[in-house]
């Protein structure tokens, strides 16, 4: 490849949510114009483009959840709601001249890496052949759907939050949902002052904080437009109130820990005034072993009239409703499943391929592991973003995916200087790192009995086990022995 032709590699960036769009700004920024954005959807936004529930909100403060170079002064609650944050993305990416490039309604269906190159065949059944492919397809993008016998039988409506049906107004209706994790409470707190009879199933209680979601007046917006210093100092101290709060106390810190608890029990005691209630709104488990519910109205709602919480489990689905392992039918008009998701599905169901033909499951049949949560052994340039043990659980994801396009970037850099025949971390690399995530899960709260999507099904970490501070650290300067140094014969050399 000449000289030329590496200074200007061509990138695929699948996914125009908010990672591809960050992305598709900073490759630009870096020169990089052979850019092919494709995104299966009409629009742009990810996750807040596909989750239009009721209720949907970011319960990470909204002056920290912003890119750092775009900051909103026009948020309009100190905790954004769903539809604001969409339009937030799709403004940016208007303005940054990245809505433009985007490849909408074209899914990748193949990613096929053959002779150095990775091709990609699209819904459309177009063809890109590129040096890079950057898979933005987020974290918790596909629903998980309960294994509840007779869950198709229910004769209702009945769907997933991440799928909200819009048609059915749930004004009189008898109204049951399932689960009780962040987005549940978020549903619960807005559709129980709704007209309707509200069936809660939890199955394992929850810990919630409760922050209060100011509004902000129309003069506070404007002097946060006129002083970007102000808006600046705000974000600094939301990252700081929340890295020194809710994130160390999931990472062992215990004076955090025990301040966190000492404010979800207070929380519950405080807002829950008939025991017998407040005892089965009781978690078993230490606070932070779960993702922290933050919510003002929750327990509010939970004592409506028109709610009723059931702890007994469920046994099967009927035309009728949820049967209970009591033998009770709870009759409903409306199921939804506030299951959450599948977290280690990642960018399925594309048809992903690394060298020798090796499929992801092949890659991923042991284990779903990365290195950096971003590289897979035998799939070189090929960028997995917030990938495999990235999240901070009750942090702002976009910091995350800023420090992780950066570390990407410079393993770019490093390709085109030829410091790197291909950016492919080897197996021995990625095996040191997930013993050093494994290493990190002994301090944190997850190790201290409870079950989520924060650990696999073998019990290891699905989150980033350490401090935000270290994942800033750890990206700032790729290791070059962490990765392939000499490519195989047939592949093109130095
Ligand atoms: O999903 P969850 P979520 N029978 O997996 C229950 C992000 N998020 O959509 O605890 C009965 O947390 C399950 O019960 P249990 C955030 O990262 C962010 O709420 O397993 N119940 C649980 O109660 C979050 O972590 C925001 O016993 C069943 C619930 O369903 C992630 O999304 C807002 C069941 C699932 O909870 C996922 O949250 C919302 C069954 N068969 C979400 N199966 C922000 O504001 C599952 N459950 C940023």
């Amino acid at each position: 490849m000449s000289d030329e032709k590496r200074q200007n590699p061509s990138v695929a960036v699948i996914g125009a949510g908010m990672t591809g769009i960050l992305m598709a700004i900073r490759l630009r920024e870096a020169g990089i114009a052979d850019i092919h954005i494709l995104e299966k959807a009409d629009r742009v936004g990810g996750t807040w483009r596909e989750n239009t529930y009721p209720g949907v909100a970011c319960d990470v403060p909204a002056h920290m959840y912003t890119y750092s170079f775009r900051a909103n002064p026009w948020w309009s609650h100190r905790f954004a709601h769903g539809d604001e944050i969409q339009r937030y993305f799709e403004q940016v990416a208007e303005e940054q001249g990245i809505r433009e490039m985007v490849r909408f309604n074209e899914a990748v269906e193949q990613c096929h890496y053959v002779d150095g190159k990775w091709r990609l065949k699209t819904s459309k059944g177009a063809e890109r052949v590129v040096d890079f492919v950057v898979s933005a397809t987020g974290i918790l993008h596909h629903p998980a759907y309960p294994d509840i016998p007779g869950l198709d039988s229910f004769a209702g409506d009945l769907w997933h939050t991440a799928r909200w049906n819009h048609d059915v107004d749930l004004r009189g209706k008898r109204v049951g949902i399932i689960g009780t994790g962040s987005t549940a409470c978020q549903v619960i707190a807005e559709i129980s002052g709704l007209d309707c009879e509200l069936t809660v199933f939890q199955r394992t209680a929850q810990w919630v904080v409760s922050v209060p979601d100011k509004e902000y007046s129309e003069q506070e917006k404007a002097r946060l437009s006129r002083k970007p210093s102000r808006l600046a100092a705000l974000r600094r101290w939301y990252a700081f109130a929340l890295r020194h709060t809710f994130s160390k106390a999931v990472t062992g810190s215990k004076l955090p820990h025990a301040y966190v608890s000492w404010l979800a029990k207070r929380n519950l005691r405080k807002s829950v005034r008939d025991p017998e209630l407040r005892a089965r709104l009781t978690p078993d488990y230490p606070v932070g072993c779960k993702r922290l519910i933050i919510s003002s109205h929750f327990y509010e709602a939970m004592q409506r009239d028109n709610v009723h919480l059931e702890t007994t489990a469920i046994e099967r689905i009927s035309e009728q409703g949820v049967v209970t392992a009591d033998g009770r039918t709870h009759e409903l008009d409306v199921l939804i499943l506030a299951t959450g998701f599948r977290p280690f599905d990642f960018m399925r169901p594309m048809d992903l391929r690394g060298r020798d033909g090796v499929t992801i499951d092949e890659a991923w049949k042991k284990k779903v592991q990365a290195y950096r949560s971003l590289c897979i052994p035998g799939f070189p340039n090929f960028f997995l973003m917030l990938g495999p043990n990235s999240p901070i659980g009750n942090y702002s994801v976009i910091a995350m995916s800023e420090v992780q396009t950066d570390y990407v970037l410079k393993l770019i850099d490093l390709w085109r200087r030829r410091e790197l025949p291909t950016v492919e971390a080897t197996e021995e690399a990625k095996q040191r790192y997930n013993d050093y995530l494994k290493a990190g899960m002994g301090k944190t709260v997850w190790v201290r009995g409870c079950q989520s999507w924060y650990l696999d099904a073998d019990g290891d970490p699905a989150m980033w086990p350490y401090s935000w501070q270290q994942w800033v650290r750890e990206h700032e300067q790729p290791v070059l022995d962490d990765f392939v140094r000499q490519p195989p014969a047939e592949e093109e050399p130095l």
